[in-house]
């Protein structure tokens, strides 16, 4: 396949100021007439050809000007119009009319269906699947669209922009004309046509502009969009008080549909939402569900100034767009709920997910150089380290300057498609600081490893800390210059009370943030008249591991008394990960594991100190995952071994606390109406990570099973059911509440995903089967994105036990799956594969198992460019 290079930019050599769409909907057959005018650009030969992207298209007819084409002015293939011949006026117009099938469309890119909705997904490249265009982010045009459609099929015609003229026609068909002032890419053009419930609302601007919001769902789930609505106007309200940024349209729309290949997305005025990211109610969503509505909602929200309004030059820079709008959320959101405990979710998730891929074959910098698909570059890089960043920028600059340089971005590049060269200029223009160091995060892949010393001189009331950075090799990337690592920090004293340093030599340190510039680096501080323990990285400030030589104690001790709760949860996960690893080796050597009582005291104190937040306590009680240990671990994984490990810690700490634990566990049971709120949450988590360890105390599944009965939302029902398949999986129990749950939930997809997930999670051999057997089930399908995900995603990339077999099955089952989602949606298929992306970090017996499946699938002739592109690069 072709790669892509960032250093092979051009601009086009025409542009379209104006697109006319006018689209005669029909299943199979819909025509799309596209009327553009063009401007060939100044100093741009004659006789340079116009070269138009094209997917699968079937071109109808070519005019210019009003005048058909002759066969030797253009040559047309369905990926490509090429026009020769063109008028040597500076501007023409194009008509171009094509055939598409939508509801052949099963890629879901391009105009699809879905239940019978017509809906579109351009980004990346789907556009180019609609009509001949020029399908990249820098050609922006001023787009007027008309809808037509048989009126009983759909009611409703929607698109970019604000609504103009509509009416019937003959033939029960009718028509809608949509106007978008604000010139646009086409990977933000959408249009939505179908027979939907809606919810409507309205919010007036700070400048006093209302705007109608409108939120289109399936009929008769209209008061489960009720959430979605609410913190649409949250989102538009928080956006003009901490950015200054307010709607610039009449209308709003977003529309759920239930078959989408990602969360969501955010065209001009018209947001496509998969119904997963809109649709809630107690009964139907856990907690999780309603904080991942919330920030999804906000996060389209927002791209409408950073995306839409500002967009990329190129596909090269998508972390201009992806990394500020991932920060703009997390801030939303630690706005709306616990700052600390929003925090250390991201961190978390940032482990989880970006930490392997900086660290395995599918590595690539937050702005990647070169691709062969941009579809996999939709990746945790780019969204969540990209976010990162961005925070760094505001943890060296200080928030006011970080607000400062914001504006000038929004001010100086409002329409433009931009570079990450120019984000960055705003913030050096802002503060008057050379960030250039700083960039190297855009550009370098990899996480860096920080090794810290410290020494303590009583003598002259020193205290020194001593860093070295290092980052690995990368694909590409054989060696890395130093980076500029901000890191916040604090010294401790007795009681942990804050010592504050007279002074500092050696590196820089500005307030209470440590800039590492070199390699290696020494900090001095003086007047420090007791040694003090260091809480480092505080707000986890940089994307980065450490190495410290802290003793156990000393971790102990922050995770008591640090005042930054993200480095008390950091302390705390170090000091049990250092556990769980060399248990888990001892296990696989055949020896049981051994268990500290000063972790089980310290795990109590936190679970019952109730000074703090019950979500903050259930966190810490929610030892490391199996996947953490295994990254702590970082080679030779045995996860049946790791599996041993970690339940050996939960029953040490069940049986230490048991008592305890189910007089806080009753305590915490709520009888009130169910509140999303991050209050209620908050308990709700807590009260569920102690009826695990209650679970494995009890040895029976009495308590879940109750639980699982009177729940009176779909958080506790959950979670019980979750406890039931993992700790009690062959149960008399667990089947009762399956099926209870299957019969309740049968008709309701997004309820029924939780299903498929549950039984796709229960742990060890077992689960093969298991999924082979639910691939059968009549609710089964492999057309539906969410529901491949809740069954083989879930299998494959949360299943350590199940999915790594030591007999190589789950590998050989995965290779043979993904091979038949490639032929219906090649962008899934690659997106699920990245879950064999650590397969060189396993025990010699499986990494054999894993490659010869790897190896199967890149054998096959006829792969998606999507798929050959993730499979090549994991086994290079
Ligand atoms: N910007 C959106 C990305 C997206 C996407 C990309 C590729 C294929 C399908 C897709 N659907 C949505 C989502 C976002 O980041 O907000
Ligand atoms: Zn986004």
């Amino acid at each position: 396949g072709q790669v892509f290079h960032l250093e092979d930019y051009k601009p086009t050599d025409f542009l379209i100021p104006e697109t006319h769409l006018d689209f005669r909907l029909h299943p199979e057959r819909t025509i799309v007439k596209s009327t553009l005018k063009i401007e060939r650009r100044e100093g741009v030969a004659l006789d340079t050809p116009l070269i138009l992207d094209g997917d699968e298209l079937k071109l109808e007819s070519i005019c210019i000007d009003g005048v058909a084409l002759g066969d030797n002015t253009y040559v047309v293939t369905p990926d490509r119009l090429e026009i020769r011949g063109l008028p040597e006026a500076e501007t023409f117009t194009l008509e171009i009319t094509t055939e598409i099938n939508p509801t052949a469309n099963r890629q879901l890119t391009g105009l699809y269906r879905s239940s019978n909705v017509y809906c579109t997904q351009c980004e990346a490249e789907g556009f180019r699947r609609i009509t001949y265009y020029l399908d990249r982010p820098d050609l922006l045009s001023v787009y007027t669209v008309r809808v037509e459609a048989e009126t009983s099929a759909a009611p409703l015609l929607l698109s970019n922009g604000n609504p103009g003229e509509k009416g019937t026609l003959d033939d029960g068909r009718h028509f809608a004309i949509w106007h978008d002032p604000h010139p646009k890419p086409a990977y933000l053009f959408a249009l939505v046509a179908g027979d939907l419930g809606v919810i409507t609302d309205t919010f007036t601007t700070a400048s006093g502009r209302p705007v109608n919001l409108g939120i289109y769902v399936e009929h008769g789930k209209e008061s489960r969009a009720l959430y979605a609505m609410d913190a649409l106007k949250r989102s538009m309200a928080w956006d003009e008080e901490k950015f200054g940024r307010e709607y610039d349209l009449d209308v709003f729309n977003i529309v759920a549909v239930s078959d989408f290949n990602m969360g969501a997305m955010e065209n001009k005025g018209l947001n496509v939402f998969n119904d997963k990211y809109v649709l809630a109610e107690p009964d139907t969503a856990t907690d999780v569900d309603y904080a991942g509505i919330e920030a999804v909602i906000a996060h389209e929200y927002f791209h409408n100034w950073t995306g839409n309004r500002i967009t990329c030059r190129d596909w090269f820079q998508l972390c201009l767009k992806e990394g500020l709008t991932v920060y703009r959320d997390h801030e939303f959101s630690a706005d709306m709920r616990s700052r600390a405990v929003k925090r250390i979710a991201e961190v978390k998730g940032l482990k989880a997910h970006q930490f392997p891929e900086d660290a395995g074959p599918l590595a690539h910098p937050v702005r990647p150089r070169q691709f062969r698909e941009i579809n996999n570059f939709y990746t945790s890089t780019v969204y969540e380290k990209g976010s990162e960043v961005v925070r760094m920028i505001r943890t060296i600059l200080g928030a006011e300057t970080f607000r400062k340089g914001m504006d000038l971005y929004f001010e100086r590049h409002d329409g433009d498609a931009a570079t990450i060269e120019d984000f960055i200029k705003v913030f050096e223009d802002a503060s008057g600081e050379d960030l250039s160091q700083f960039a190297l995060w855009y550009d370098q892949a990899g996480t860096p490893n920080l090794a810290i010393t410290y020494d303590y001189d009583q003598a002259t009331k020193t205290f020194e800390i001593e860093i070295e950075q290092s980052l690995k090799p990368t694909p590409g990337q054989p060696s890395k210059k130093p980076m500029h690592i901000p890191i916040q920090f604090g010294l401790l004293g007795t009681k942990g009370r804050e010592i504050r340093p007279r002074a500092t030599k050696g590196g820089l340190v500005k307030d209470d943030v440590i800039h590492l510039r070199k390699r290696k680096e020494r900090f001095t501080f003086s007047g420090i008249t007791e040694r003090p323990v260091p809480s480092l990285l505080r707000g986890f400030s940089a994307p980065v591991t450490m190495t410290s030589e802290l003793t156990r104690s000393d971790l102990a001790f922050l995770a008591r008394n640090d005042r930054d709760e993200v480095t008390r949860w950091q302390a705390l996960t170090q000091l049990l990960n250092s556990k769980l690893t060399s248990n888990s080796k001892r296990v696989r050597g055949g020896k049981p594991a051994t268990i500290e009582s000063s972790s089980i005291r310290l795990l109590g104190e936190l679970a019952f100190n109730n000074a703090l937040d019950e979500a903050f306590r259930a966190l810490c009680l929610n030892v490391p995952s199996e996947s953490d240990i295994a990254r702590e671990l970082g080679a030779n994984i045995d996860p049946e071994a790791i599996l041993g490990s970690r339940d050996a810690l939960i029953l040490a700490v069940a049986e230490a606390h048991g008592e305890k634990f189910e007089q806080l566990y009753n305590e915490l049971e709520h009888h009130g109406a169910f509140n999303p709120d991050a209050a209620g949450a908050g308990r709700r988590s807590l009260r569920n990570v102690l009826l695990d360890y209650l679970s494995v105390a009890d040895g029976n599944p009495k308590r879940a099973s109750k639980q699982f009965k009177q729940a009176n939302n779909m958080t506790d029902r959950a979670a019980a059911l979750n406890v039931l398949v993992q700790r009690f999986g062959t149960s008399t129990a667990t089947n009762d509440a399956l099926q209870a749950f299957e019969a309740r939930y049968g008709n309701d997809a997004l309820v029924m995903d939780k299903w498929f997930v549950v039984q796709a999670m229960q742990p060890g051999e077992s689960a093969l089967g298991k999924v082979n057997e639910l691939m059968k089930h009549q609710l089964f399908s492999l057309d539906n994105p969410n529901r491949t995900r809740s069954l083989i995603g879930a299998f494959s990339s949360g299943n350590q036990t199940g999915f790594n077999r030591a007999d190589g099955k789950g590998y050989q089952f995965f290779a043979e799956t993904i091979l038949t989602i490639d032929k219906k949606n090649a962008q899934l298929a690659a997106r699920l594969l990245t879950a064999m992306r650590s397969w060189r970090s396993f025990e010699p017996e499986r990494r054999e198992h894993a490659r010869e499946a790897l190896a199967s699938i890149a054998s096959v002739a006829g792969l998606s460019t999507d798929v050959r592109d993730i499979v090549e690069r994991t086994l290079a």
